[in-house]
C-alpha cells in the first residue's frame, strides 16, 4: 500500500475528485495553503495498492494543469522605511505536487 500525497489547485479538484471515483480510488480532501503563495490550495491524500499508484499519477497528471500567476516580491513589507513598490513577477503554478509515501499498515475499523 502506499500513500500518494497531492497538492494540486482548487481549480483541478473536483475534476480529480470525479476522475479518482471513476478508477475506484479512494481519496481524502485537505483545505491547506502554499507557503510561498500564501493563497489557497488542496492536498488530497490518496491511499492505493502499490501497483495502482502509476495510473493514480497519470490521471493527476491529466487532471491538474499549470497556471500562471503574478507576485509580487516582498509584498509583507509595504509601509517599512526606505520602502518601494517592486514589480510582479510571474510564477508558474502546478499541475500538481505529488509524493508517494510507503504505508505500514491500512485498515477500516
Ligand atoms: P506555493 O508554496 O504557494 O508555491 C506556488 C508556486 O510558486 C510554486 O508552484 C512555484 O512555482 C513558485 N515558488 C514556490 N516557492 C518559490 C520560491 N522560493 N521562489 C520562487 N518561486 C517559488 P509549484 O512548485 O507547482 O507548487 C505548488 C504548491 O505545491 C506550493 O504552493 C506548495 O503548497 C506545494 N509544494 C510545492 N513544493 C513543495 C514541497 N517540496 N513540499 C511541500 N509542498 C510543496
Ligand atoms: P469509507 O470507506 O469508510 O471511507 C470514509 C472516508 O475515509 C472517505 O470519505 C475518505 O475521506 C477516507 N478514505 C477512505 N478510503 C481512502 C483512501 N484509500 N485514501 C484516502 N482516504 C480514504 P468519502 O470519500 O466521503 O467516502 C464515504 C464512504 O462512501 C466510504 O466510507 C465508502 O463506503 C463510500 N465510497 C467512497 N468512495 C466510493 C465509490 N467510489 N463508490 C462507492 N462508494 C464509495
Amino acid at each position: 500500500m502506499k500513500l500518494i500525497i497531492a497538492v494540486v489547485q482548487d481549480q483541478d479538484v473536483n475534476r480529480l475528485l470525479a476522475r479518482l471515483a471513476e478508477e475506484g480510488c479512494g481519496a481524502t480532501k485537505l483545505a491547506s495553503t502554499g507557503g510561498f503563495l500564501r493563497q489557497g490550495n488542496t492536498t488530497l491524500l490518496i491511499g492505493v495498492e502499490a501497483e495502482r499508484v502509476d495510473r493514480v499519477v497519470e490521471v493527476i497528471k491529466e487532471t491538474c494543469h499549470s497556471r500562471k500567476q503574478l507576485v509580487t516580491p516582498m509584498a509583507g513589507l509595504e509601509g517599512a522605511p526606505g520602502s518601494y513598490l517592486p514589480n510582479p513577477v510571474e510564477v508558474s503554478v502546478g499541475g500538481a505536487t505529488v509524493f508517494v509515501l510507503h504505508v505500514e499498515g491500512f485498515a477500516k475499523v
